[in-house]
């Protein structure tokens, strides 16, 4: 326990300089209007990271102005070379201090290190990718007689507001960002309350690389500064990645605005294991389909459908895996599974852990937090597997967002694809079979907008990621993203 907190406290030491960290507005470091600031917590620890500033609808609006000041200023101007050359730069920085950057994140989200470099690699490839597809992001001539010419442009909207949530910090504020730079906006962005500072990092490090005011970082809570940045009469555009209920919220303020919004929200992902699977690799495979990054994946495939035929030898091989996962210091590179982010993450995953038991599921393993005297300051929770549990309750329909995998026995097919497809979410699925045929039928047959097939959670940029259902609206980190951050202007021209 006390190894633990030194080296935490020498990380922290070492990478959180500026406490009272700041909002970023215009390129400048500046204090809430306010003058209110919050903690954020190192949740392996407990201890407080750094004070953060906390922003409210003053600050929001002089992010706003400061975003359409660069825009009106310089950005709208900047050819497609320039734009490409500093998302170039921006990924470039990024690299030179992926090292830093990873451990920030561990310290702030408590997801693993190996993780948080994972996380880190892919924040820069989200930039390269952008800096090239915006080379190609163009309109189109429309066919018409010979006295006139019809083309279409792709403008920027101008400002956009983003959200990001605390499970993915530094990748999902990349989703947003290099689209929204590439298409030619400038951003103000609004990080989690529970992990502000690796957002803030990313900016200090490409401040000489961006022009003034054309991203901008206020911190803070969701009402006090979220809602003024997704209702906000001056923003064009809103990016959302949250919860469902939120992400409703920021829908209704966006239809008073008439604004143009991407919502990447919830999910309950189903994982269909078929009985020809290959046992070992849908162990591996459900891995990291529910215990990566702690469970706090909105793509987690947290219901798992296995064939009876199969069901006993995979549910004995799961089980061991989960046991075995290595859980403790996110910070040493042998760790699996970390903290959750918070102690209100911990008591939300639990208390549906502690329904499912009432209702009379089966807990397998699991289902509590760890005994291990040196993981008492942290928010631990231990891996879970829940069987012969009503698909109907809450803790089956609700979205946990924690390490819990609620497993159910199948025989008829249609019947599981019913049932796979019976929750509000559309967000992701797996199926693990060595038959293409029945994995392409399953892919087509679930509602979802994301299919893995023996494999899970794979992220390369171009891959268009977004939901169905209640899961949002939108595809973010692949070329249709720039349409998503741009409108069409139609030229007619009489020759
Ligand atoms: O989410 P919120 P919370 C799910 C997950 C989790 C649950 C609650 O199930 O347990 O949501 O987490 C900002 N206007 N996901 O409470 O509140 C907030 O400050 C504008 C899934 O953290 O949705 C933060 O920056 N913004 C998800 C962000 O929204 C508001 C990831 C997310 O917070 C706001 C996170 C408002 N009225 C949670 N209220 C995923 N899809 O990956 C809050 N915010």
């Amino acid at each position: 326990r006390d190894a633990i907190r030194e080296r935490h406290a020498d990380a922290r030491e070492e990478l959180v300089p500026d406490d009272p960290a700041r909002h970023y507005i215009g390129g400048e470091w500046v204090e809430s209007a306010s003058g209110e600031t919050f903690e954020t917590r190192d949740p392996t620890t407990g201890e407080v990271l750094a004070e953060a500033q906390a922003g409210t609808g003053e600050d929001i609006d002089r992010a706003v102005e400061a975003a359409w000041a660069a825009y009106d200023s310089e950005w709208s101007g900047a050819d497609p070379t320039k734009r490409q050359r500093v998302l170039t730069g921006i990924a470039d920085r990024i690299e030179e201090h992926r090292s830093d950057l990873a451990t920030l994140e561990t310290l702030d989200n408590g997801k693993p290190i190996r993780e948080a470099r994972a996380d880190v690699a892919l924040v820069a490839d989200q930039f390269r990718y952008f800096a090239g597809a915006v080379r190609t992001h163009g309109g189109e001539t429309v066919p018409t007689d010979d006295r006139k010419t019809i083309q279409t442009i792709r403008e920027p909207y101008g400002v956009v507001g983003a959200v990001v949530p605390w499970n993915f910090p530094l990748l999902i504020a990349a989703w947003k960002l290099a689209p929204a730079l590439a298409a030619g906006n400038c951003v103000v962005l609004k990080p989690a309350e529970e992990t502000p500072l690796s957002v803030l990092e990313l900016v200090r490090l490409v401040d000489d690389v961006l022009p003034d005011g054309v991203v901008n970082v206020v911190t803070g809570y969701g009402a006090e500064a979220g809602a003024p940045l997704t209702e906000h009469p001056e923003v064009r555009k809103v990016s959302f990645t949250g919860s469902t209920a939120v992400g409703r919220e920021v829908m209704k303020a966006a239809a008073e605005n008439i604004t143009d919004v991407t919502l990447e929200l919830g999910g309950k992902s189903p994982v269909v294991v078929f009985p020809d699977a290959d046992i070992e690799q849908a162990v591996r495979v459900m891995m990291l389909a529910m215990f990566y990054n702690t469970g706090e994946c909105c793509t987690a495939g947290t219901r798992l459908f296995v064939h009876e035929e199969v069901y006993e030898e995979f549910m004995d091989a799961f089980v061991e895996s989960a046991q075995g996962l290595q859980m403790g210091d996110p910070l040493s590179k042998d760790t699996r599974l970390g903290p959750k982010v918070s102690e209100e993450q911990v008591e939300r995953t639990l208390s549906y852990v502690e329904q499912a038991r009432e209702d009379g599921a089966r807990v397998v393993t699991g289902g509590g937090q760890p005994e291990d005297e040196a993981l008492a300051d942290g928010c631990f929770v231990v891996p879970t597997v829940i069987d012969e549990i009503d698909h109907d309750s809450d803790p089956v329909q609700e979205e946990i967002f924690g390490p819990v995998e609620e497993v159910f026995a199948w025989s008829d097919y249609d019947e599981m694809i019913e049932r796979a497809n019976d929750v509000e979410y559309g967000l992701a699925a797996g199926v693990i079979t060595q038959d293409l045929s029945k994995a392409n039928r399953t892919a087509r047959d679930i509602e979802a907008g994301n299919i893995w097939v023996n494999q899970y959670n794979d992220f390369p940029a171009g891959q268009p990621f977004g939901g169905y259902k209640h899961s949002g609206i939108g595809r973010e980190q692949a070329k249709e993203t720039l349409d998503h951050y741009s409108q069409t202007k139609t030229i007619n021209m009489r020759l």
